[in-house]
């Protein structure tokens, strides 16, 4: 049984949309859409600020539909360098309480504070003395949540939103949480929920008290999986960005020619970056234990996700395993995507998945680098991660770099 944690989540309200309240006193206690230009090349609205919010304007809804909903909404251009130092002076208060400090997001952390819980008079002070420096030294507002776990105290910062507070304790779950319709669990999205509807589970509660085996039958290990998660039995831990000064990680990004909100296809693009990065490790005979994904929407909307392994690894089913678990719980689904980025931090100088004269997986992959140094990362494939990964492999692969024709001619 692992030791009891505590969380803490923060999420700043209505961000670059408050940030340009607090910037333009003209637009305070107006309804402001930021990153929206009507005309102009964002075609969505990146953030709405709270008076927007009655007339049903939300991020990610197209500018013409929020200017009729709302037609004297003030459209205001997005300033990604305000915001990005003003998140990392959030970061630095977050800092200040832990060195514990997961950011997920420009304008969302998480701080495990299981071990400063003391030192700071407890999760209230901590979670009141956080909203109180914001406040006073950024003058913006955020919504703090404070629980076992990282999902809940997730949904915890969004209960009350804005500028609450909700501290959930393992004995909260059942009345905090339980009432909440599924899609409010982060990664729920709308097709996971669709299938979960269709087995008549509509609430947390259902979900939660569900029959695990036929869980398991529709969902494979996932479902019991979501039953632990909600339940507050199931966290992962906080890792900080960068783990210490002098942290090196090994990772490798890709901007496509085209955005795509195809899964399969995203899924591709996940895999080959995933193999170049786990090549690199190879050649520089590192593991890691730590694996970032990055997602960057058409609209920069950039977001980024962390999974720790209990051993240092380089193995690319390992990598991929947790690259695409991570990208499937966090992909917004139906947005559009520009670039995916994998990263493995925590290096170490060996993988604790040992080289032995069983493991042909192993063996098999100096070969597949010969291949791909050969042919180019975009083809080589080895079929049995096809096979397992992909149930309707697509042919057409793009990147931004074309395929040479020697390449096309043997991917064909
Ligand atoms: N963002 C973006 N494009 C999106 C969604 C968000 O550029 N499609 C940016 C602008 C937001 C910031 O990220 O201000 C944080 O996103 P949130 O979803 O947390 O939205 P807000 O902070 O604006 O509102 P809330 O108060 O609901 O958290
Ligand atoms: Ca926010």
């Amino acid at each position: 049984m692992p030791s009891p944690q505590t969380i803490l989540h923060v999420d700043m309200d209505a961000f670059f949309a408050s940030v340009e309240q607090l910037r333009d006193p003209a637009l305070r206690g107006k309804p402001v859409c930021v990153g929206g230009i009507p005309g102009q090349d964002r075609s969505v609205v990146a953030s709405a600020s709270y008076e927007a919010r009655p007339y049903g304007i939300h991020a990610g809804m197209p500018v013409g539909q929020a200017q009729r909903l709302c037609p004297h909404a003030i459209f205001v251009r997005a300033r990604g360098g305000v915001y990005l130092e003003i998140s990392k002076r959030v970061v630095a208060i977050l800092n200040d309480i832990s060195d514990r400090v997961e950011p997920s997001s420009i304008d969302e952390a998480y701080v495990d504070i299981t071990g400063v819980l003391k030192y700071w008079g407890g999760t209230e002070a901590i979670g009141m003395g956080l909203k109180e420096r914001v406040k006073r030294e950024l003058h913006l507002t955020c919504s703090v949540g404070i629980a076992p776990t990282r999902t809940l105290a997730k949904m915890g910062s969004d209960l009350r939103k804005p500028d609450g507070l909700t501290i959930i304790t393992p004995d909260d779950v059942e009345r905090l949480i339980f009432p909440l319709p599924v899609q409010k669990v982060p990664g729920i999205g709308p097709s996971f929920q669709e299938a979960l509807n269709a087995l008549g589970i509509t609430t947390i509660r259902q979900l939660a008290e569900a029959d695990p085996q036929a869980l398991f039958k529709r969902f494979g290990v996932n479902g019991p999986h979501l039953q632990d998660v909600v339940r507050g039995k199931l966290n992962w831990e906080v890792v900080p960005e960068g783990e210490g000064p002098g942290e090196k990680s090994v990772g490798n990004s890709r901007t496509f020619s085209q955005d795509s909100d195809d899964p399969e296809q995203l899924k591709i693009y996940l895999l080959t970056i995933v193999q170049m990065v786990a090549r690199r490790l190879r050649e520089a005979d590192l593991a890691g234990r730590t694996l970032t994904l990055t997602i960057r929407y058409g609209d920069f909307h950039t977001v980024t996700h962390r999974k720790s392994f209990s051993l240092a690894t380089n193995d690319e089913n390992d990598l991929f395993r947790v690259a695409w678990g991570l990208f499937e719980e966090n992909y917004l689904l139906g947005s559009p995507v520009r670039l995916l980025g994998v990263s493995v931090s925590r290096l170490s100088a060996r993988s604790a998945r040992q080289t032995d004269l069983f493991d042909k997986e192993s063996k098999l992959y100096p070969v597949l680098d010969a291949l791909r140094d050969k042919f180019g990362e975009d083809v080589i494939r080895r079929s049995s991660t096809l096979e397992v990964h992909f149930r309707k492999p697509k042919d057409n692969i793009h990147f931004s770099k074309p395929l040479t024709n020697e390449q096309r001619r043997r991917h064909d």
